[in-house]
């Protein structure tokens, strides 16, 4: 069984995550999605998210591509996470493109970094409906 892991905030579930998802699962047999916690995404990434992490949570696990949810609590357990959840491949969108690559040398995982879907973001979301 071929294991692959994601990694990410998913808040606003939109068409543009399922793309990825749907692809990430493709590499696989068994898809890990390690989403961001609250506390993650406001103290490393700065996001607050819509959504609170439970309620990220259940939307990604009524996902047919989503075998297991796990958080995502700091950008160093990567390298364990390869181990724990004996992770083959690891699969982001093209916007981190070349920035996990170190998981090649410190782990034996294939890095795979899928194109994003171009005209769909929350943050693009948030705007349009601001703006009316
Ligand atoms: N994504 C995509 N197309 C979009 C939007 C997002 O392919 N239109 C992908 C991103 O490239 C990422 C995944 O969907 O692989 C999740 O996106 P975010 O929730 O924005 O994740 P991010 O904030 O980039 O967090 O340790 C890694 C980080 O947790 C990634």
């Amino acid at each position: 069984m071929k294991r692959v892991i994601t990694y990410g905030t998913f808040d606003m579930l939109h068409y543009g995550h399922i793309n990825l998802l749907r692809r990430a699962k493709e590499q696989g047999d068994y898809l890990i999605v390690a989403l961001s916690t609250d506390e993650f995404n406001w103290q490393e990434k700065h996001k607050r998210t819509y959504f609170e992490f439970e309620k990220r949570k259940q939307l990604l696990e009524a996902i047919r591509y989503v075998d297991l949810v796990i958080p995502e609590e700091s950008w160093e357990q990567k390298v364990s996470d390869m181990t724990v959840y004996q992770v083959d491949t690891f699969v982001m969108g093209d916007d981190w493109q070349g920035e996990f690559d170190y998981l090649v040398n410190q782990t034996d995982v294939e890095v795979i970094y899928l194109p994003r879907t171009p005209e769909v973001s929350t943050t693009q979301i948030k705007q349009d409906l601001q703006n009316g």
